[in-house]
């Protein structure tokens, strides 16, 4: 996560974002599930979610989000 340019940083942030669905600037699982149900299968989301939401609270943190998608 150190080795990313502010460019890529930025980028993430805006990514990061668009799951924010009441723009409190934290992801909550629900906000994410809606998203990514979009694209994926149901089983898939809770799949991903697993993966992303390390720590298993009910938000994606930024650090977890850095760590899964630009890490
Ligand atoms: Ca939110
Ligand atoms: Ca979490």
């Amino acid at each position: 996560m150190g080795s990313l340019t502010q460019q890529q940083l930025e980028n993430a942030r805006a990514d990061f974002l668009e799951y924010d669905a009441n723009d409190n600037g934290r992801v909550s699982v629900e906000e994410f599930t809606l998203v990514m149900i979009q694209y994926l299968s149901a089983g898939s989301v809770e799949s991903l979610l697993t993966l992303v939401n390390r720590d298993g609270d009910d938000e994606i943190s930024w650090e977890e989000f850095l760590a899964e998608f630009y890490g």
